[in-house]
């Protein structure tokens, strides 16, 4: 086999004057029993907490985690958000940008926080265990900057996530094996616990104690597998300030919507002079919930004025419907960027590479399951599968080593006969039929099995155009980008139309985010300069669906200088 040699890498820091600090972690993951519901099971955990520990830093930091897997299973741990400037090594995919650890493997993760602020979060990016294995990253700005809003005074990390009784990954096998839904988590959590509204649960829930007068920020992270949801604190407004760790232009609401992956940070300001409030997270879903079911209990906490006698009746928010997609209109209508000295917007006005890729579902005519009697939860007796331009997206399992150390080999003119190493992902739908139309017949929703990677030029204006299909049900894929944020200059429904619907986007402002949701039976437009080497998973951040293969991978080529290339691979990089 064929090896890079190694060196041992130094994070050098080229932005940033002074006061860098590196943060060095110890992560050991490992089994530990936790009880919900009344019901007792073994679960994954980092140090033995649920959720895990939250890593904090300034921006310019540098953050040095060493993981240990103690657990049976190939684990790897993705920092969710993070650019990864130069570091993909730490990226965390396995297989993509490294082989997983094995049961006594230790890796350390190494990078650097830059221009991020705000909140992101680390999980597992094997088999559905992030369930369990994720926790905050909560990142102070740098420390000769403040905010560009009045420091708060208090801050609250908040981690929505769900609760099986079950084991997690017994529950992504069953689902895989019969090709359709899942057993639905038993429970919605707030930082792992139910709440009140569910049985059992009162010595457990989460309860807040805060002060009037005060303001809090509001560190808001959607951990759920796959459900978008709403959160909100009764009789309280919430100001949003930062959306994945990126400044926006502030606005007021009742209710945030937070699909699976993105974090909002928002102030609320504690104007009452007592009692007791819930504050909730309940599931937005546009699909009928019998195709699509999820928990209708939502999860609570308490928040409590400090000196408030208990006898005061707790208020409950109130949420707009599940399926209320007038609500998403107006929150992303909200949503665009802050263009300030602490933060300097460089939206693509021109695009140097035009992408166009369909998004959604499609059926697998693999004969070891279909068509019935094995695949009952199917369609049609077919099992369900995720594509993107209509591909289903195969994650090499057998490779020697990772489709970024072939990148890397690549780059460096090294032949790489590995035939996982595929670069031909089509920038455009092999055939194109009425999106949006009515389905489109049987025979043609068998996507191809593959691990096909789309290559882009060092430094590209790339504009992605991400179109939803009709194939089997619309639905609203919260897509995330590895190694990027990406702004999201456009969105509309039904087909896009590359004559009218430039004309519609926001080239000025537009949301910056690394997870956004492809609108229910129609597109958006997403726009970024690729700055950043490295070979980047982009996936539907539904677990389900990213089971199914709803995802593919950019191979983003290294430039010239040194600044523009991967660093060597570290040391203890794992092998397979
Ligand atoms: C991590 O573990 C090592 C070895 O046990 C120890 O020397 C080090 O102090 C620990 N670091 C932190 C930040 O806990
Ligand atoms: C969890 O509980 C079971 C049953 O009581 C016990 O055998 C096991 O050792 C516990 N596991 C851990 C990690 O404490
Ligand atoms: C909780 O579970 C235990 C055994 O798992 C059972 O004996 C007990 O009755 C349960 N408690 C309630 C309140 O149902
Ligand atoms: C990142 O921040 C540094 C200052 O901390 C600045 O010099 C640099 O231009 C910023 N880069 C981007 C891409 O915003
Ligand atoms: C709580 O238990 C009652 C009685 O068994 C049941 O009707 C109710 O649905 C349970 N609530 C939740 C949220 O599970
Ligand atoms: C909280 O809001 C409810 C209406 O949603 C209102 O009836 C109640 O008076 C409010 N409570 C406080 C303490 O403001
Ligand atoms: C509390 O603050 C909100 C805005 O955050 C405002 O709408 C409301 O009127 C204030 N209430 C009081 C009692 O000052
Ligand atoms: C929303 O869902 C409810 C059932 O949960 C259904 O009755 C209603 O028709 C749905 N509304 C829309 C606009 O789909
Ligand atoms: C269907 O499942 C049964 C039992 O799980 C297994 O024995 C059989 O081989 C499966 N059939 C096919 C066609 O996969
Ligand atoms: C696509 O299908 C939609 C819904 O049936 C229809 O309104 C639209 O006219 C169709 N577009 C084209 C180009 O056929
Ligand atoms: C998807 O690709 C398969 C071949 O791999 C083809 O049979 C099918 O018609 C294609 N479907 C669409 C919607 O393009
Ligand atoms: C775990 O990873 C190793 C390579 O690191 C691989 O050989 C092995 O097959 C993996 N195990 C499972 C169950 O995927
Ligand atoms: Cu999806």
């Amino acid at each position: 086999m064929w090896m890079i040699c190694c060196f041992l890498v130094h994070i050098v820091d080229q932005h940033i004057l002074g006061g860098v600090t590196t943060r060095y972690y110890n992560f050991t993951v490992d089994y530990a029993n936790v009880t919900r519901l009344n019901h007792t099971k073994s679960m994954m955990l980092v140090n033995s907490q649920f959720p895990g520990p939250p890593i904090t830093a300034h921006e310019g930091d540098t953050i040095v985690v060493k993981v240990t897997s103690l657990v049976q299973p190939n684990i790897t741990i993705h920092w969710h958000g993070v650019k990864q400037l130069q570091t993909g090594w730490y990226d965390g995919v396995p297989y993509v940008t490294q082989c997983p650890l094995k049961q006594g493997d230790s890796y350390t993760y190494r990078f650097q926080l830059l221009n991020q602020t705000g909140t992101l979060w680390y999980h597992a990016h094997t088999s559905w265990h992030r369930a369990s294995i994720h926790g905050a990253i909560i990142i102070y700005p740098h420390k000769d900057r403040g905010y560009p809003f009045p420091t708060p005074n208090r801050e609250v990390p908040i981690i929505l996530g769900g609760w099986w009784n079950a084991d997690v990954e017994d529950v992504i096998e069953a689902a895989l094996a019969t090709g359709g839904g899942y057993s639905i988590p038993d429970a919605l959590t707030i930082n792992g616990q139910p709440g009140f509204l569910y049985n059992y649960s009162s010595s457990d829930a989460t309860r807040r104690r805060i002060r009037q007068g005060e303001s809090y920020q509001l560190r808001v992270v959607n951990a759920c597998l796959n459900f978008a949801m709403y959160f909100a604190v009764a009789n309280h407004s919430l100001t949003v300030r930062e959306l994945d760790s990126a400044y926006c232009v502030p606005f007021t609401v009742d209710v945030l919507l937070i699909a699976p992956g993105q974090t909002v940070d928002c102030i609320l300001n504690a104007n009452l002079s007592e009692g007791q409030f819930y504050m909730a997270a309940s599931v937005f879903s546009l699909p009928d919930p019998l195709t699509v079911p999820f928990p209708q209990t939502p999860a609570t906490a308490f928040l409590e004025y400090e000196g408030s006698s208990r006898i005061h009746p707790v208020y409950m928010p109130t949420f707009p419907a599940h399926n209320d997609s007038s609500y998403r209109d107006f929150w992303d209508s909200q949503e665009r960027s802050l263009n300030t000295s602490d933060q300097t917007l460089y939206v693509p006005q021109t695009i140097d590479r035009e992408l166009f890729f369909t998004v959604g579902y499609g059926l697998s005519s693999n004969s070891s399951c279909s068509p019935l009697p094995n695949c009952t939860a199917g369609f049609e007796g077919y099992r369900i599968l995720g594509a993107v331009n209509n591909i289903t997206f195969v994650t090499p399992s057998s490779s020697d080593t990772s489709l970024l150390q072939y990148a890397y080999r690549y780059d460096r003119g090294v032949s790489t006969s590995n035939s996982n190493f595929d670069l031909s992902f089509p920038d455009d739908p092999e055939s194109t039929f009425n999106y949006t139309g009515p389905q489109p017949p049987l025979s043609t929703r068998f996507p191809e099995h593959a691990t096909r990677l789309s290559h882009i030029d060092y430094n590209s204006n790339v504009q992605l155009v991400l179109q939803d299909t009709s194939i089997l049900l619309f639905e609203t894929h919260p897509f995330h980008l590895h190694g990027f944020s990406f702004y999201i200059v456009g969105r509309g429904y039904g087909n896009y139309d590359p004559a009218t619907s430039p004309a519609t986007f926001n080239l000025v402002n537009p949301p910056y985010r690394n997870t956004f949701g492809v609108n229910y039976g129609g597109w958006i437009a997403i726009r970024f300069q690729a700055d950043n080497p490295g070979a980047w998973l982009f996936h539907c951040h539904i677990e389900l669906h990213a089971s199914w293969g709803m995802e593919t991978v950019f191979f983003v080529h290294e430039g010239n200088a040194s600044n523009q290339r991967l660093q060597s691979p570290p040391m203890d990089y794992p092998v397979c």
